[in-house]
């Protein structure tokens, strides 16, 4: 699970990035270019600490996302190192958009709503060449009687007529998500948060003249996360009670990001590990067993599933096998999230 961090420059990519790194994770540099850089975060969740106080596990290990900060020269915008950037966010599942909603000596007041259109735009374009530069392909092998692509044709023209239109992608996911695009990492069809970063005084979202459809908004001080994930665990409470500040905004970013990309978790558990798996909504239990193993989804027999909250009620494993609430479930069984999965299988 990557998320690509984009954005205007000075929006407060970098500084976002510090933030999340040192609250939550490790930050290694990117192997394929220079200064890209990626951090593996970890999903805080309150059922792991549950689950790890009843098992006194060897080994815990929570869900992570990676955040990847593109390298981009500073004060260089041609049309080239442009390409660059995007290509490093083309391969990521989701986009953060950082957009600037402080207002700052350099570059002024904010105008967040024009700066974020700013960046769709780039993505609807960027989309809107690759569509164009395919169907021109697909026309060429006609003419040479190659007709492989021409199924391709109607589909690539629907998302020509959306980004025409100035619409992203993933205003219609059914559009670009079709089997016979697969190939293609259009931008405007990725799942998008949009994290609009304020002023330390000012938490509220702008009001913004055109309502969005399909994404979500997070408020962040970027500044102010970035100060506080600095400090030693006493401060950083004195500090959050002194701005009346409930919950790390990054919490929220690290939440929406697992929801934007439609995960959820299931657990393994026992005395040696215990494990979330993020695995996408609605998939069955034996693709999800594929997950821990594949020789687990090769000889599954039966997944024993409890629901958390019900393990919880009830306090133990036991108890909750004894209440009937221990299932059986077969191989289409549909995972839901908080499930705590023992598969039963046969190698
Ligand atoms: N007041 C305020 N300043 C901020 C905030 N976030 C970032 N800044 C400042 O804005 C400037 C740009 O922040 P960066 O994080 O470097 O922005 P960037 O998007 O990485 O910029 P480029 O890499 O040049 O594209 C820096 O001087 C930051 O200190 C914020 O939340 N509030
Ligand atoms: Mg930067």
């Amino acid at each position: 699970m990557k998320l690509g961090i984009a954005g205007r420059p000075q929006a407060g990519k970098s500084t976002l990035f510090a933030a999340l790194t040192g609250a939550r994770g490790d930050a290694v540099p990117g192997s394929s270019h220079k200064d890209t850089r990626i951090a593996t975060i970890t999903v805080l969740d309150e059922r792991i600490d549950f689950l790890v106080e009843m098992y006194q596990p060897k080994k815990i290990a929570y869900a992570k996302i990676e955040y990847l900060l593109p390298s981009r020269i500073p004060g260089v915008s041609d049309a080239k190192s442009e390409g660059e950037f995007w290509n490093q966010i083309r391969v990521c599942d989701g986009i953060l958009h950082v957009v600037r909603n402080f207002e700052d000596m350099g570059s002024g007041a904010a105008h967040s709503e024009a700066d974020f259109n700013q960046v769709e735009d780039e993505m609807i374009l960027s989309d809107l060449g690759v569509v164009e530069k395919r169907l021109e392909r697909i026309a060429l092998d006609l003419k040479r009687g190659k007709k492989q692509g021409e199924p391709e044709i109607p589909h690539l023209n629907m998302c020509r007529e959306m980004l025409e239109e100035g619409e992203p992608l993933r205003n219609k996911p059914e559009v670009s998500t079709h089997p016979l695009l697969k190939g293609f990492t259009f931008l405007s069809a990725k799942p998008m948060l949009a994290l609009i970063n304020n002023g330390d005084e000012d938490e509220n979202l702008p009001a913004w003249t055109q309502r969005r459809e399909n994404l979500s908004f997070v408020v962040v001080r970027g500044k102010l996360e970035m100060d506080l994930a600095s400090m030693t665990k006493e401060e950083a409470e004195e500090f959050l009670e002194a701005y009346n500040i409930q919950e790390s905004a990054l919490d929220r970013v690290i939440r929406h990001s697992y929801g934007m990309l439609n995960r959820i978790s299931f657990f393994t558990v026992g005395s040696d590990e215990v494990k979330a798996w993020p695995i996408p909504d609605g998939i069955p239990a034996l693709e999800a067993a594929g997950e821990v193993h594949s020789d687990i989804r090769q000889g599954f027999i039966r997944a024993e599933v409890v629901a958390f909250d019900d393990l919880k009620a009830q306090g133990s494993f036991q108890a909750a096998k004894k209440a009937g609430l221990v299932r059986l479930e077969g191989k289409e069984y549909i995972v839901k999230d908080g499930d705590i999965i023992n598969y039963r299988f046969n190698v």
